[in-house]
Order: structure tokens, then C-alpha cells, then sequence
């Protein structure tokens, strides 16, 4: 069969890592002629599952990008395109997860979610930046803690410049190149 792929998601809560990936999850399974085998993975949903026992700490954080990567590759193995949706904030931890797909042979695409702090702040739709400036939640994402920008990131989409259509449609370009279309 085939060979997979997983495209990590990598942004700040609200970014639209989740709405994006809803999205161009229903393309590929979508796409004529030929479906494709998708599998998501959302960083938010694996914490009550898998990763229930890790929280927001620097190793934590690891741990929880460690996993997914290597659930991540298990399911590009079988065949899956992986789309993994994390905010994984330290480029380190990113690394590692290209790594595990470059040992197995497996292709691999970063995706910047982006959207400037600001914007993300003003959308917060479940009041989580709110809590954060307030001081009811510590080390969070952009406010207290960092969020190290990919630098070298295969894609990258301004999501507060671009509808989801259009972020979509330009991650699909990429994977062209990957030979899925
Ligand atoms: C960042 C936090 C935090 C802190 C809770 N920092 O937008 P959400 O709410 O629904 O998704 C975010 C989710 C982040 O989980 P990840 O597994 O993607 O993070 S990481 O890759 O950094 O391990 C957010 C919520 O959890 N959340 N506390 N302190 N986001």
C-alpha cells in the first residue's frame, strides 16, 4: 500500500490548528477519485486519553509531543495521512518529531499556524486568555510561556489573513508535491 504522512499542526491555542484540520481532514477524505485514509489527532483531546497524565509544564509538554509523534508515525506506517494538532511550543520537541518520521523513512510537514497573539487573544472562545492575564491559569501559551515560531516549517498560513477555505486549499498545494492529490 501506500506510503503516510503527518502534518503537524504547530500554533497557539486559537490559532485554528482544530478548525483547519477538520477541514482539510473532509477534503482528503472527500477528494475524487480516490479517498484518502485520514487519521487526526488534537493535542486538547489526546490530554483526556493517552496524555491524561501530563500537564503544561516544559517536560510535559515534551512528553505530550513525544507520544504524539510516535502515534503519529504508527499511523503513517499503516498507511494513514496523520494530521496532529498540537500547539507544541518548543522548536526542540518539533525536531523530534520530524526525526522519528525521517528514521522511518516517513514524510513529514510542518505547518505553521499562525496568527498574531493579539488576534487569537481577542477570539479566545473559551476565555482561556482571559484566565490567563488574570493570573487563574499560570504558564500559559503566549502569555507566560513561550511559543518558539517554526522557522522552518514547510507551510505556513496567516489565519487571521486567510479564510479556512484558503488555508486549506494551500496545504492540499503542498501535499500535491508529496504526490496526494
Ligand atoms: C496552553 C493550555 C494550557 C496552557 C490548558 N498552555 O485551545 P485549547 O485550550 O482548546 O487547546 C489548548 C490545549 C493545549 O494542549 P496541547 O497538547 O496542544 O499543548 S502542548 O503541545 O503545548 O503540550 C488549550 C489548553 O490545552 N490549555 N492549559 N497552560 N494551552
Amino acid at each position: 500500500g501506500h506510503m503516510g504522512i503527518t502534518l503537524w499542526m504547530t500554533g497557539l491555542s486559537g490559532s485554528g490548528k482544530s478548525t483547519i484540520s477538520v477541514a482539510l481532514e473532509r477534503a482528503l477524505v472527500e477528494m475524487q477519485p480516490k479517498s484518502y485514509f485520514v487519521y487526526r489527532l488534537d493535542g486538547d483531546n489526546l490530554r483526556f486519553g493517552l496524555n491524561r497524565d501530563l500537564g503544561f509544564s516544559p517536560s510535559d509538554r515534551k512528553e505530550n509531543v513525544r507520544r504524539v509523534s510516535e502515534v503519529s508515525r504508527l499511523f503513517a506506517e499503516a498507511g494513514a495521512i496523520v494530521i496532529a494538532g498540537l500547539i507544541s511550543p518548543y522548536a526542540a520537541d518539533r525536531e523530534y518529531a520530524r526525526e522519528v518520521h525521517k528514521n522511518a523513512s516517513l514524510p513529514f510537514m510542518e505547518v505553521f499556524v499562525d496568527a498574531p497573539l493579539a488576534a487569537v487573544e481577542s477570539r479566545d472562545p473559551k476565555g482561556l486568555y482571559k484566565k490567563a492575564r488574570e493570573g487563574k491559569i499560570k504558564g500559559f501559551t503566549g502569555i507566560d510561556a513561550p511559543y518558539e515560531k517554526p522557522v522552518n516549517a514547510e507551510v505556513h498560513v496567516r489565519t487571521d489573513q486567510l479564510t479556512v477555505v484558503q488555508c486549506v486549499n494551500v496545504i492540499l498545494k503542498k501535499l500535491d508535491e508529496f504526490g496526494i492529490h
